[in-house]
């Protein structure tokens, strides 16, 4: 299986994460990328190549153009606002507030952006994110050009991130940017299977009134994990939308068998849905001593539901484009995210 990977990722290098009142260094650092391509290196998946550049256009098919100008500029006005340390929110558009502007101070437009408040932004994390979205749709050009499957080694990750929204360590959705290019260029229908820990709120959100995408979650019950309000199981999709949007929340101290039959269910679902591409938004924080998850899958079920996807996809002749979201267990990561990824060669 072909990896793309840019260097760039190192220049998102955020210093601080507000976590359990302090603040720590953030858990999505750039030695998670470097230990996944070791071990792609390793294990021989297979070639490594760089991103093409795709401007911005495939982004603003997913993203709001006023958002995307928002994370372009924001750490030189927050620096120009007086800024000290990284760019953080501190007021949003509550319930109560029922919003219709966009604030031209830094910190209203930085609650107006944002969905969460550990994620802050820093010095470079726009152009990471930015070469993070060719990394993804230099992988999925591929798989379009014919490849069974092709891993995007990216970060930061997407899958948190709405048209509007960023947070959860998250700013650009890849994994939407990639189902759609896949729209754009020639696929009827695509299918974004998320087995990240949390739920994939913003990709959910992206296409939650459209029957074009299918999306399927396997996540912590947002009533127990982040981010919380979102990915309730009776959350289906709207209008066009509505029987295209599939989420199984898990309760804390999921085991392999019970997380394996709910991922047999989405790929009998979207198996049923005949998409002419999947994209997987692969995060591995699923792991058992994933510092802030709460399933307790092992390294070798891992490799096991790689397989199950593979024989699945393959069988029905769909191209996989796997993207890399979440996972913090940094010294496993690339044994767990590269276990799939050979159980999928393998099946
Ligand atoms: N104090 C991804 O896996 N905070 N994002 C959780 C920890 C946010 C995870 C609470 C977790 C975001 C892509
Ligand atoms: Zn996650």
């Amino acid at each position: 299986m072909l990896t793309v990977y840019s260097e760039k990722h190192h220049l998102r290098d955020a210093q601080t994460e507000l976590h359990g009142g302090t603040f720590v260094r953030p858990f999505e650092c750039p030695e998670r990328a470097e230990i996944v391509l070791e071990r792609v290196r390793q294990e021989k998946l297979g070639e490594v190549i760089s991103p093409k550049d795709f401007g911005l256009a495939p982004v603003l098919k997913v993203h709001d153009p006023a958002f995307v100008s928002f994370l372009e500029t924001c750490w030189e006005d927050w620096v120009a606002a007086g800024g000290e340390g990284e760019a953080l929110p501190n007021v949003w558009p509550t319930r109560a507030m029922n919003a219709k502007r966009v604030p031209r101070n830094i910190d209203g437009k930085l609650g107006y952006y944002a969905l969460a408040a550990e994620t802050s932004i820093s010095a470079g994390t726009w152009e990471a994110a930015r070469a993070g979205a060719d990394v993804v749709l230099t992988a999925a050009q591929q798989v379009l050009a014919g490849e069974t499957a092709a891993f995007a080694l990216t970060r930061p990750p997407g899958h948190h991130a709405a048209a509007d929204q960023y947070g959860g360590y998250c700013f650009l959705n890849n994994a939407a940017i990639a189902a759609q290019f896949g729209r754009d260029n020639g696929i009827a229908r695509a299918a974004v299977l998320d087995v990240d820990f949390h739920h994939g709120n913003g990709t959910q959100n992206i296409f939650y009134r459209r029957d074009d995408v299918f999306f399927a979650s396997l996540h912590g019950d947002p009533m127990d994990a982040f981010p919380h309000f979102l990915g309730h199981a009776e959350e289906l999709g709207e209008g066009a939308g509505e029987g295209f949007n599939l989420n199984f929340p898990l309760p804390p101290g999921t085991d392999y068998p019970r997380w394996r039959d709910a991922l047999d269910e989405a790929l009998e679902r979207i198996l049923a849905f005949q998409p002419g591409l999947l994209v997987v938004s692969l995060g591995v924080d699923t792991f058992e001593d994933d510092p802030i998850s709460f399933f307790k899958l092992k390294s070798n079920d891992f490799a096991d539901y790689g397989h199950r996807i593979g024989a699945a996809m393959k069988a029905a002749g769909i191209p996989t484009l796997f993207v890399m979201e979440g996972g913090y267990a940094v010294s496993e990561i690339g044994i767990n995210s590269v276990n799939v990824l050979t159980g999928f060669e393998s099946a």
